[in-house]
């Protein structure tokens, strides 16, 4: 590192140590929940006439891509257990439950032409059981589980799947939109596609670098305007609900204050969250995106861009498309100028051009690629903000993984006080914050990790065909912060 660089890093050390905990109160609205996600939890893999999805497909294919050779083909087992799972979101205090719905559980094929009553029954007793307890449900549509069938004819790279995804959305809409608030159509379409599509490291399993990815993007992009669209002309009158996306995203933090730095910050933002949400929220794709993936595309003996093209129309269709912005935040990269990479194979990271690294003395947790840095926290809220127009914010996950040795999980307490603490900051910046939710309601599937990496507020035995549930100590910290909506022992107005 330079001399600068290092300097630098001092500087962003220090601004690190001297943070307190913010000391006012969340507003009286502001809304708290917890989440999961259908794959991760649910378990009954093949129960009640639900389908094959590609999650069920790769860990069952690729045992030795998953620690431990784990599944989740009984996780949490909260097929069977939903109201033990609605007891700790009450004890907890939550505003709000955030899941996803397993499209195959209610679509075995994929297409509405046969509905699976026992799964829509299931999602009908959950949300249920959730308003009788005074919670809100806040349902994401597709959190990966992709059904088999729809794979088979191409997913998320053929518009089959778009159309088939607009028509599971009205179901939806059609079978639970009565009493539900808060729709999210997709849940990290990034990692669908760039790990799923382009790097081939997660379900479908699928490597075409550079290419693939752009193509699900696209397709993700169409399924999601589209299910706005039905959702604004045939139930907003009746159901006066909100429907958004939610897009992960890091911070990127300049290696130093050079001009080449700050660019390389801006431009991994812009593949990372604008990749998705410039179309959405302003429009058409990013333009730093389509110039140099254009410009590569021709060197590299392409006719046209790998990035698809959206017509005129495409793009005025899609614009608009939200009634808040969903986002999941959990760590900080430092983002650094590099040197044009040479034109040879297509690649996303090559079209991105930016070195970004993690620094050896942020502190750690059990997931290697989460380190904990609050105050990305704060500055991510001000680019989103100031980039998309200071939309209506609900953070959709935010949260770390233990290794499961202790109850007692004090760095988690640290890391959503802290987080939030940036969170309450970022409002007084005049971010516009009206939710945040915990990722995790209770420890789960962690993709490729299995069941080493544990982000629950409840511990998991899944040792015990019980799966017995147990809080750890920040159930109680966050119920404190749930009830009081203050992050320290006394707060101000
Ligand atoms: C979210 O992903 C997901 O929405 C949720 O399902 C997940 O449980 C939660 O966060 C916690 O991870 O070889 O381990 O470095 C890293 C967060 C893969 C973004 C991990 C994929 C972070 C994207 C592979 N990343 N994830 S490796």
């Amino acid at each position: 590192m330079s001399l600068r660089g290092f300097i630098f890093c001092c500087l962003i050390a220090i601004s690190i140590a001297q943070d307190e905990t913010n000391n006012k109160f969340f507003p009286e609205d502001f809304l708290f929940g917890a989440a999961t996600a259908s794959y991760q939890v649910e378990g009954a893999w093949d129960e009640d006439g639900k389908g094959e999805n590609i999650w069920d497909r790769f860990t069952h294919s690729y045992p030795e891509l998953i620690a431990n050779n784990d599944t989740g083909d009984v996780a949490c087992d909260s097929y069977h257990k939903y109201k033990e799972d609605v007891a700790m979101l009450k004890e907890l205090g939550v505003d709000f439950y955030r899941f996803s719905l397993s499209w195959s559980r209610i679509l075995p094929t994929g297409f509405v032409n046969k509905v699976n009553l026992p799964g829509v029954t299931y999602y009908k007793n959950l949300i249920k059981e959730l308003k009788d307890n005074g919670i809100e449900p806040l349902i994401t549509m597709y959190h990966w589980d992709l059904p088999q069938p729809l794979q088979d004819l191409g997913g998320w790279t053929s518009e089959v799947v778009v159309e088939a995804f607009a028509e599971y959305a009205r179901l939806n809409f059609e079978l639970f939109g009565d009493n539900v608030k808060y729709w999210l159509t997709f849940n990290e379409p990034k990692q669908t596609c760039l790990l799923g599509y382009g790097q081939g490291m997660f379900a479908p399993g699928i490597a075409s670098p550079g290419i693939g990815e752009y193509i699900c993007t696209h397709h993700v992009i169409e399924a999601h305007a589209r299910a706005w669209h039905i959702y604004d002309q045939e139930f907003r009158t009746t159901q006066n609900g909100q429907v958004s996306i939610t897009i992960d995203t890091s911070w990127f933090e300049p290696a130093t204050d050079s001009e080449e730095d700050a660019a390389a910050a801006e431009r991994s933002l812009q593949f990372t969250y604008g990749w998705y949400a410039n179309a959405i929220y302003n429009s058409d794709y990013p333009e730093i995106m389509k110039t140099r993936i254009a410009e590569r595309s021709l060197a590299e003996g392409f006719n046209q861009s790998r990035l698809p093209a959206f017509t005129d129309e495409e793009i005025s269709y899609i614009s608009g498309t939200f009634d808040f912005m969903g986002v999941n935040i959990y760590t900080s990269f430092i983002a650094e100028a590099m040197d044009e990479v040479p034109i040879g194979e297509p690649n996303y990271n090559y079209d991105l051009g930016v070195k970004s690294y993690q620094l050896d003395d942020w502190e750690s947790c059990a997931a290697s690629w989460l380190k904990v840095t609050p105050w990305g926290m704060r500055k991510i809220l001000n680019w989103l903000k100031k980039t998309y127009n200071n939309p209506k914010i609900i953070i959709t996950e935010n949260g770390i993984a233990d290794d499961g040795s202790t109850l007692e999980d004090d760095q988690r307490v640290r890391y959503y006080r802290d987080y939030l603490s940036n969170v309450r900051s970022a409002m007084e910046d005049g971010v516009n914050v009206i939710g945040y939710t915990a990722w995790s309601l209770m420890d789960n599937f962690e993709w490729l990790g299995g069941y080493t990496q544990k982000f629950g507020l409840f511990q998991v035995d899944f040792d015990n065909i019980n799966r017995t549930r147990t809080p750890k100590s920040s159930v109680a910290y966050y119920k404190k912060v749930v009830e009081t909506h203050c992050l320290v022992d006394t707060c101000e107005a």
